[in-house]
């Protein structure tokens, strides 16, 4: 098909639309959405955190963003409808670019993402977050509990994040943990898929190992998902590594025998019903990427979770 539109993300003439851009050109916003920093009117807001700085193993996720907005050109004259509408006819998306951080001052780090993050939900709009290792999702956590109270977490990963930490240090592997002690987010309402390592404290959250998603079937996942949330508003957090390490082996902490990127997707096709109010895709880590299939994966799932919020948005007028 030939291509019929060039630079999408600064010459399109509305925040719909649908672009066609040649593939391999044109300015790499995610989905070729405009990017801008006016939040006038919108539906929904993109947005990068690259931030490597609290990973326990293999960094490179501060390029993870970027690696997804590049991705993310796949759909422009192949477009996917998984949940059976064109996300761009009526829902106005902007990427609003990154997340402005000093990478010698990492203490501040989540202060800044904070208050970048209310920046944005103070316009009303939905916000999707591209990582960055999975620190970040404790600031995007504080932000959106700050108005919507305690969140069902809803947590795509191989790994619990639920290690004790003070207060002071960074590190990706124990937001869960905090969110927990701090009352953002709500134990009993939250949920975590494909976890495949231990840690010491479950904080009373609901698990669904490995072993088990690959036993079950992805709708009867996203039915124990939305019912496990009992209605309260969802945050929905995607690292990464929940996958395969075959699906996705651009990552930091990768561990076997994750679910495929088919299952996955399948699974959050089936989440309709979630009351998601924020997402995040995170621990896409470039340099340990090949021919571009993690953040493919990535820029996929973020892809969905739009389709997430369309159906809210959909369901709620
Ligand atoms: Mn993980």
């Amino acid at each position: 098909m030939a291509n019929k539109s060039i630079d999408h993300a600064f010459t399109a003439q509305s925040l719909t639309s649908a672009a066609s851009d040649p593939t391999f050109a044109g300015v790499l916003s995610f989905m070729r959405r405009r990017f801008t920093k006016d939040l006038a009117g919108v539906d929904a807001a993109v947005w990068g955190v690259p931030f490597d700085a609290a990973t326990s193993n293999r960094p490179g996720t501060r390029f993870g963003p970027q690696a997804i907005r590049r991705a993310s050109a796949i759909f422009d004259n192949d477009p996917q409808y998984p949940f059976n509408r064109d996300l761009f006819a009526e829902m106005a998306v902007i990427d609003y670019g990154d997340c402005l951080l000093d990478y010698g001052n990492h203490q501040e780090t989540p202060a800044a993402i904070e208050r970048q993050a209310n920046v944005i939900l103070d316009s009303g709009a939905f916000l999707l977050t591209l990582g960055g290792d999975h620190y970040v999702t404790w600031p995007l956590l504080k932000a959106h509990a700050a108005r919507h109270g305690p969140l069902a977490l809803v947590q795509f990963d191989a790994h619990q994040d639920t290690w004790l930490d003070d207060e002071g240090r960074l590190d990706h592997g124990s937001f869960v943990a905090r969110a927990a002690r701090s009352g953002i987010i709500d134990p009993d309402r939250s949920i975590q898929i494909g976890i495949r390592t231990h840690a010491p404290e479950d904080c009373g959250i609901h698990i669904l190992y490995g072993h088990q998603v690959e036993e079950m079937r992805a709708g009867d996942i996203a039915s124990l998902i939305v019912s496990h949330t009992k209605g309260a508003p969802a945050y929905l957090t995607f690292d990464i590594d929940c996958l395969d390490p075959a699906y996705a082996p651009g990552t930091g902490t990768p561990v076997a025998g994750g679910p495929s990127s088919a299952k996955i997707l399948s699974v959050l096709q089936h989440l309709q019903q979630l009351d998601i109010r924020g997402a995040d895709v995170v621990e896409v880590s470039p340099p340990y990427d090949h021919a571009d299939i993690t953040a493919i994966a990535g820029a996929t799932v973020a892809m969905y979770m739009l389709g997430l919020h369309a159906e809210r948005r959909a369901a709620a007028k």
